[in-house]
């Protein structure tokens, strides 16, 4: 049985303390003598603060102490910025963790207050009196970019954070040679994260030893750990962060805030545990936000569809300041991703990050990956109706063919494994795509619009090696790290350095380690979240928590075997040559009586009575795993969905996606992960944005007006798969966890434009609100 449970779809260990509600959640922890904080946020987009007092609200009633700017900034170094794009011209505006003159955006901290309770914190704020003298603001890139536009920080020349450049091949000469160029402006919209959870912080600080406790809704807590030491000077050894239950965070916990290190700040001044915890529409005002594009594209091609090269300038926005990981999303995750599927000959992009007044932007599921895959599958939905070729025929001509040891494309990245023309065949068969055109026809007849997207994506997820982490200017290494304990009575626990927020891995770890010792799933606790505790480990995100902690994880459980095996053999006076091993027990090959099971073994090298000469007691062992590539897992979906021509509405009418992360560990797992990732992509085609107005208004800062997805507007997401191992994992794993975003927007995209064809609409702009797509379908005279 176990040595089965690798591949079973048993259920999350993580649901019954998150379904009834047992969980404990870093808002829900309390200490002796905690104090509240609560963070005033600036009203407006860009401005110089002119005044401000806050004796009315220090002498309000509760309130501990209240600081400002000038308190903070000889304590806290800035904000750090932790991608340092090379070759880019990069310019890392200052980052004050608390606005010391201006404020860049609404959201901006202008001051805390700590007091004995949250209201009475809340209450002290309105107190505050400060004149702000407004200044022009600017919220859209490109507008950021152009002559005359508001500056942000006086030291960045046209608001302009890098400018970073891909190319490949002879793009001039594919544009010469071209039949036919398919010209796009595209706008990825900014969207919110919407995690379950806000986010939250408790921070204590005791003076007498000098330590740091922070507990915080983080996606990595080693990260926060180096970094809060980084910023409050507190040493590494001496602080431990701790995430508790974190409520999911879809990149929006990747980054270390302004807000966490002024609680530290707060405790540390008043040697007290502070707690400080977002309302929600704090959330969507000052946790980042995501994607946020204009992208120009060219595609050049042949009359017969074959492709020949790709040309665009991306501006991405990236809000007031650089958050943590900011500056690889528009560029390493996005601009390397341009071939995606296809044998693209060339390609040149220039991506410009630009400073706007808006909430700064980081990683969002899927990170750079869905900008690049909708561009392509945009430009090939293009290059098909230009053509009159059926968009799957032109994607399988363009498609690089099957390979399964290393494919290296124009940009210059191996993709690992891969079968391109293989999933859209399957996916193409599973929904009878022929049957569904010839459906499509009829309804026309009958004055039914539906319409047919394809989309194919292949992804950069299992980010590592950290030699690579190094060249592209990421400041941290991109290994992950596991340790493997037997217990004397046989139970395991594992320590990793990973910290999963929601994705399963307290149920698919057990599950690896498990199969590989033969214990019961059961009886393999996996522990993580807490630097004191667990090893270090670069965080999850890039879905490598499977892909670069399932092998580090997997690689340990080996060495525990390994060594079971000497002192069982060493017990059984046998020769470790002569051992065999079957569902957790060993024996003497040819004589299965002579045996000890995994649980005597741990029994023995634990009491370590009589252990072979040499070998060290106790049944633990640990390993530090640095991946030679990255993991590419890649898939086609197909979504089908019928416009109302008279009200603008769309219907989702079915949705199929094919994906493959090579063997799954939980396909019920892998099945939820892909659902989300699927509502999340359809999300930002049809109902997300965060919309700012011409002063840097939030004008979608609550969920009454920020439109998310909802059960009853979806229909069932159908979810298939192939098997393509990576070469290089050592169960040839891939990870999962934002497939589904990838492909889903761009196959929506293309359904929607599908539909709308006889009304010959060109392009439109994202999310299709009814009244976008109406006025589409009857566009002024
Ligand atoms: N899995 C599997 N077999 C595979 C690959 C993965 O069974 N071949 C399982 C994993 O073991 C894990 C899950 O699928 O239980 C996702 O694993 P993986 O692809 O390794 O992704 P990570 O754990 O690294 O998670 C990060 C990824 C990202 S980047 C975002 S964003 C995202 C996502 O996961 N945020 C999430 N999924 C989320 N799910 C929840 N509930 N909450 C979030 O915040």
């Amino acid at each position: 049985m176990s040595s089965r449970i690798f591949g079973s779809g048993i259920r999350r260990r993580e649901d019954p303390r998150l379904i009834t509600g047992t969980a404990t959640y870093t808002d829900d922890l309390s200490l002796p003598g905690m104090l509240y904080a609560a963070m005033l946020r600036s009203p407006h987009a860009h401005a110089r603060i002119t005044k401000l007092d806050t004796s009315p609200a220090r002498s309000a009633p509760g309130v501990v102490a209240v600081y400002t700017g000038a308190d903070v900034k000889d304590a806290l170094k800035p904000v750090p910025c932790a991608w340092l794009l090379p070759n880019a011209n990069l310019k890392i505006a200052a980052y004050p963790a608390m606005a010391i003159d201006t404020v860049r955006y609404v959201g901006d901290i202008v001051a805390v207050v700590v007091a004995e309770t949250r209201y009475e914190a809340y209450d002290a704020l309105e107190l505050i009196q400060v004149d702000y003298s407004p200044l022009r603001a600017v919220t859209d890139p490109v507008m950021a970019s152009t002559a005359g536009a508001p500056q942000l920080h006086a030291d960045v020349p046209r608001n302009e954070a890098f400018h970073w450049t891909v190319g490949g091949g002879d793009v001039d000469a594919a544009f010469k040679n071209a039949e036919i160029v398919i010209k796009e402006t595209i706008h990825q919209q900014r969207l919110i994260p919407n995690a379950m959870e806000p986010r939250a912080t408790l921070a204590t600080w005791s003076a007498a030893p000098g330590e740091l406790t922070v507990w915080n809704t983080t996606q990595n807590p080693h990260i926060l750990r180096f970094l809060c030491s980084v910023v409050t000077g507190v040493p590494e050894d001496k602080l431990r962060v701790v995430a508790p239950e974190v409520g999911g965070g879809f990149g929006s916990k990747i980054a270390a805030y302004p807000a966490d290190f002024l609680t530290v700040f707060c405790s540390m001044r008043l040697n007290k545990p502070v707690k400080w915890a977002e309302t929600r529409s704090e959330n969507y005002q000052a946790t980042t936000h995501g994607r946020d594009h204009v992208q120009q594209v060219e595609l050049a091609a042949k009359k017969d569809g074959t492709i020949l090269g790709l040309r665009a300038t991306i501006h991405a926005g990236m809000g007031a300041y650089l958050s943590t990981a900011a500056p690889g999303i528009p560029t390493i995750l996005h601009g390397l991703m341009l071939s995606a599927v296809y044998n693209l000959p060339a390609v040149k992009e220039d991506v410009y990050g630009v400073y706007t007044n808006t909430t700064p932007v980081e990683a969002y599921r899927g990170a750079g990956r869905p900008e690049a895959t909708f561009m392509l599958e945009r430009m090939m939905d293009k290059l098909a109706v230009a053509l009159k070729m059926d968009p799957a025929d032109l994607r399988f001509k363009n498609m690089i063919p099957r390979f399964e040891n290393g494919h290296t494309v124009i940009t210059g990245l191996t993709y690992d494994s891969g079968d391109y023309p293989g999933g859209l065949k399957k996916v193409l068969d599973h929904v009878k795509y022929a049957d569904l055109r010839r459906q499509q026809a009829d309804a026309r007849k009958q004055g039914r619009y539906v319409g047919i997207g394809v989309a194919s994506y292949v992804e950069i997820c299992g980010l590592g090696p950290s030699q690579v982490a190094g060249a592209i200017g990421f400041q941290g290494g991109l290994w992950e790290s596991a340790i493997v304990r037997v217990h004397p009575t046989g139970k395991v626990q594992v320590f990793i350095g990973a910290s999963p927020h929601g994705q399963g891995e307290e149920t698919t770890f057990a599950q690896l380690v498990a199969s590989e010792i033969g214990v019961d799933v059961n009886d393999v606790k996996v522990v993580h979240g807490d630097t004191d505790v667990t090893p270090m480990g670069w965080g999850t995100y890039g879905s490598r928590t499977t892909a670069v902690g399932g092998a580090a994880l997997i690689l340990a459980t080996r060495k525990v075997k390994e060594k079971a095996k000497i002192v069982a053999a060493h017990l059984l006076e046998a020769a470790v040559e002569d051992m065999d091993y079957a569902d957790g027990t060993f024996f003497v090959k040819g004589s299965p009586d002579k045996s000890k099971t995994i649980q005597d073994i741990a029994l023995m090298a634990n009491v370590a009575w009589n252990m072979p000469k040499g070998v060290e007691a106790g049944l633990e062992a640990s390993m530090f795993y640095d991946p030679p590539n990255f993991a590419y897992p890649f898939g086609s979906h197909v979504a089908v969905v019928e416009v109302d021509a008279e009200t603008g509405q769309i219907d989702l009418k079915r949705y199929v996606a094919l994906d493959d992360c090579g063997p799954q560990i939980n396909p019920v797992i892998v099945e939820g992960q892909v659902h989300g990732g699927v509502v999340q992509g359809i999300g930002q085609a049809l109902w997300e944005e965060a919309v700012y107005d011409d002063t840097g208004q939030l004008v979608t800062g609550s969920m009454l007006d920020y439109a998310l997805p909802r059960a009853d507007r979806l229909c069932d997401i159908e979810v298939i798969n192939t098997v393509t191992p990576s070469p290089h994992h050592p169960l040839g794993l891939k990870g999962v966890g934002e497939a589904g975003t990838i492909a889903s927007t761009a196959a929506i995209y293309s359904a929607v434009l599908d539909a709308l064809a006889p009304f010959n609409v060109e392009t439109l702009r994202m999310p299709f609100t009814p009244e976008r797509v109406w006025n589409a379908i009857h566009p002024k005279a």
